[in-house]
């Protein structure tokens, strides 16, 4: 069961039909008692809609913070301690993969959240810039996992490597973040098997393309979370972003009219494109 957000409402899928969700609202179905049942009795006394279109879908996100953890795969771990070997990081970074206290920050309010089918942004002060493709949990706000997501998590090696205190800069700022194409709702962890692609096609060619799978990934979802929730409260739940296990080479940045695609399969693909940002320009 998928649930996409729209321009002409919420939509709840099963076997290829669209239902219609009368709950207008997609904090108060994030933050619903028991949204999984709520769905399937829309499905169940619905009628299916023809007008389901994608170029309507919308970011699936309402009042919910998006954090995310970073480190969480080896290919992570050592992509970070190479770019940041001169600012004296690297060892941070080999501590935390294996510490038991995760690496978690701050990524987005929705503002800053781009959906599927519209454009991410490349920092105007930054030069080598990567899509991170991660597995991105939906918990609600008694902290429970009710749903996943394809994340991106848009990063400026350049700016993160020159110093780990800049990571901030190097992951907030407009349209860094994408979310989509819809939330698959089910609170059990997705098979381990499970792989995670992105391809970014240059003017119609493959530039990169990567593949890892969860297996790959240090830490269960549900420890993340734990830590996500001591001690903070998230009144319209929250999105995190589990990390990414694929890195392109260091010779490879971003760059504008890029066309990324994230996929994991029982969830979909997300799909933007890159956008160069430019100093004081209103996103
Ligand atoms: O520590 C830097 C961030 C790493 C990250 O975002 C990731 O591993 O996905
Ligand atoms: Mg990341």
């Amino acid at each position: 069961m998928k649930l996409y957000r729209t321009s002409n409402g919420n939509f709840v899928e099963q076997d290829g039909s669209y239902y219609h969700v009368p709950e207008p609202s997609w904090d108060a179905l994030v933050t619903h008692e028991d949204l999984h049942n709520c769905l399937l009795s829309t499905i169940t006394m619905g009628k299916s809609v023809q007008d389901f279109s994608v170029p309507h879908i919308l970011a699936p996100i309402g009042n919910q913070e998006v954090w995310a953890a970073g480190v969480t795969y080896f290919r992570s771990r050592s992509a970070r301690m190479e770019e940041s070997k001169s600012a004296g990081g690297g060892d941070f970074y080999d501590r935390v993969y294996s510490a038991d206290r995760p690496e978690l920050f701050f990524k987005a309010t929705a503002g800053r959240v781009a959906g599927s089918g519209s454009h991410v942004r490349i920092r105007s002060d930054a030069r080598w810039n990567v899509p991170e493709p991660e597995l991105t949990l939906l918990i609600n706000n008694r902290g429970q996992i009710i749903g996943s997501t394809v994340g991106n998590d848009m990063s400026s090696r350049d700016i993160e490597g020159e110093n780990p205190l800049y990571l901030p800069q190097a992951k907030v700022y407009d349209r860094s973040c994408a979310l989509g194409p819809c939330i698959l709702i089910g609170s059990e962890p997705l098979p381990v098997a499970t792989p995670i692609r992105i391809e970014i096609f240059r003017l119609g060619v493959t530039e990169f393309s990567g593949v890892t799978t969860l297996a790959e990934l240090k830490r269960t979802p549900s420890s993340l979370v734990e830590y996500l929730f001591r001690d903070n409260s998230f009144p319209y739940g929250a999105f995190l972003m589990t990390g990414t296990g694929i890195v392109p080479p260091d010779s490879f940045t971003l760059a504008s009219g890029d066309l990324i695609r994230i996929t994991i399969d029982p969830i979909g693909t997300l799909e933007n494109t890159v956008e160069q940002g430019t100093p004081h320009q209103a996103h």
